[in-house]
């Protein structure tokens, strides 16, 4: 069964990393026919250092419509879906994806690896559009593991 995996990324959008949109910064993860994102960690590796930083880690009981595209965003914003389907995820988080070159990867709740991406560092993949106005999907808000 397909899992959950990283889609389009954008590592260096216009203007100066140190600007004040990090929003601008953002890894799209594709959800995966479980359609439980919780507990797993999206990461990314620090240059020069080689070691692997957190951008963001799921809460229990994310759970969305398999094929949706969640965002994930640095900075701040409005969490939620947009008109076309795709599932914004604002961290508050104030990282920045290497413009020289990065690694981005998921890791499951037991810390396995379930995808990868190696980027050239100058991505911006495009606004994220999703499927197209009407094909909003069934959101099941994120809740507490259990209830
Ligand atoms: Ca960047």
């Amino acid at each position: 069964m397909e899992q959950h995996r990283i889609g389009r990324v954008c590592a260096n959008p216009p203007g100066n990393d140190r600007g004040q949109d990090r929003a601008g910064e953002w890894v799209e993860v594709i959800v995966g026919p479980s359609g439980d994102l919780g507990g797993h960690e999206l990461q990314h590796r620090v240059f020069p250092s080689g070691r692997w930083e957190a951008l963001h880690r799921f809460p229990e009981g994310f759970k969305l419509v398999p094929g949706t595209p969640v965002v994930v965003h640095a900075g701040h914003g409005r969490s939620g879906p947009d008109p076309h389907g795709v599932y914004h995820v604002f961290t508050g988080a104030n990282w920045r994806l290497n413009n020289d070159g990065d690694i981005v990867r998921l890791l499951d709740p037991r810390a396995s690896e379930l995808h990868r991406r190696e980027l050239r560092g100058d991505e911006c993949e495009g606004t994220p559009s999703g499927r197209g106005p009407g094909s909003l999907p069934a959101v099941t808000p994120p809740r507490p593991f259990g209830s």
